[in-house]
Formats: structure tokens, sequence, C-alpha cells
């Protein structure tokens, strides 16, 4: 007697479940994302394959971490939702690209991380930020709440003057600071977070006077390109943990 409508529920579950995963997965204009991602999460247009018109596709673009929706610009350089938080990290923190506030406690998604608190969470949260500076390979990368959220070349110390080792903590930002010493002189130098003193400071901060990041250059500071250092700046607190190994 009941097994008739046991049947058809059970075919229902057959049908359906199937059906709407084929939906969710749904890439009507073959580029890579699927409708649902680009409506919900990427806000690209689903039906057209290069929604910004500028020669690569949305998936091709979302890949190479550039904005699919604003021609020749890099995801971590857009800001769709005027929040302070960039796109790139918006899409790693899972936070709306277009939602200024994300879990809706009236503070915007990039003033809580600026200041270390949980973007996704309404209640006062805060998160570790932590920037490890790998010599051997001259690369920085960092981490909030152990999402990475950028990683680049750098360059420290030469041979003879090393960049110090071991676990130091963001000490005081300086927006501006003039490095000079026998041999060299460089004023207005750009985002600079001391991490240390011992004879003298130690930081890491931008340089604009040369590009030969991925090799050791400096006098023991951490140089960084000023396109990378302007984002690192902006997040990075006193107290962050420094880890140079
Ligand atoms: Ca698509
Ligand atoms: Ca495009
Ligand atoms: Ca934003
Ligand atoms: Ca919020």
């Amino acid at each position: 007697m009941r097994l008739l409508p046991k049947l058809i529920i059970l075919l229902s579950i057959l049908i359906i479940v199937p059906w709407l995963a084929v939906q969710a997965a749904t890439d009507a204009d073959g580029d890579g994302l699927t409708d649902d991602d680009e409506i919900n999460i990427f806000f690209t247009d689903p039906t057209v394959a290069d929604t910004d018109g500028d020669g690569f596709s949305d998936g091709q673009e979302i890949a190479q971490e550039y904005s699919p929706r604003q021609a020749g610009k890099r995801l971590i350089e857009v800001d769709s939702d005027d929040d302070y938080l960039n796109d790139a990290w918006e899409l790693i923190m899972e936070t709306g690209l277009m939602d200024p506030d994300s879990d809706g406690d009236l503070y915007l998604d990039g003033t809580e991380v600026a200041a270390g608190f949980d973007p996704r969470n309404p209640k006062p949260v805060q998160l570790e930020k932590r920037i490890e500076v790998n010599l051997k390979e001259q690369r920085l990368t960092y981490f909030f709440d152990d999402k990475k959220l950028d990683s680049f070349l750098i360059s420290g110390g030469i041979a003879s003057l090393p960049t110090p080792k071991g676990e130091f903590k963001v000490m005081k930002k300086f927006p501006l600071k003039h490095y000079r010493g026998p041999g060299y002189d460089y004023p207005n130098t750009k985002w600079n977070l001391l991490f240390t003193i011992k004879q003298y400071g130690y930081y890491i901060h931008g340089a604009y006077w040369h590009n030969n990041f991925g090799r050791p250059m400096s006098h023991g500071c951490v140089n960084v390109a000023y396109k990378d250092m302007e984002h690192l700046y902006w997040w990075a607190q006193t107290n962050t943990e420094v880890l140079i190994y």
C-alpha cells in the first residue's frame, strides 16, 4: 500500500538532486566559472565569457588574480563595494564582494580587517596576523587567520649585512622614512614597519630605488616593491607577528 508514495519520493530524490547539482555547476558562457558563482560570488555576467571586454575570460582573470570586472586591474587593486577591503581579500576571506558589511555589525569589512577583527562574525572576535619572511627564497608571505593574503619576492640583507632571523613583532608603523648611510641616501621612503632594534632599527619597507626583488640587496632591512608594500602596510598592525627564517 505505502510502497507507491515511497517510490515516488525516492525517484524524486534520484532525479531532482542530481538536476539541482547540474544546475549549480552550469557554466552557460563557458568561461570556467559556474553561473551560480558568477551571480553570487564574482558578480560577473553569467552569459558573457569576458565581462569587462579586455580579451581575457572571467575564469582566466580569476585564476590569474585579475579583476574580471575592471579591465587591466589586479583583484587586489579593486574595491568593488567601497568598504576598504580589496576584491582579492574579499574572495579569500569569503566576505561579500558587493556587501560592505558582510556580518551586519555596522563595521565595514575593511575597517574590521584593518583592526584585526573577523569581518564574518558580528561578535568582536580578533584574528591572528602573521608575516613570514623566508630569506632563502627571498619571499614574504602574510596571513590573516591562517588565510594567505599575499606572497611576493623581497630583497633581504646582503651577506655582509644580513637580515636578523627570529620571532619579532611590528613595533611601530612609519608612513615615511629617510634611509641614509655610507653610499646610499633614500628620502621619502614609503610604508615602513619597524620590527627590531639592534645597533639600529630594522624595517620591512617599500623600496623605489631598485627592482631586483628575489635577490639580497639591502643593509639588513626587508625591501618590498611599492605595489606590494602598500597593501601590507595598510593591513599590518603594531604587534603583528613577524617570523624571519
Ligand atoms: Ca560562466
Ligand atoms: Ca575579461
Ligand atoms: Ca570591498
Ligand atoms: Ca561588519
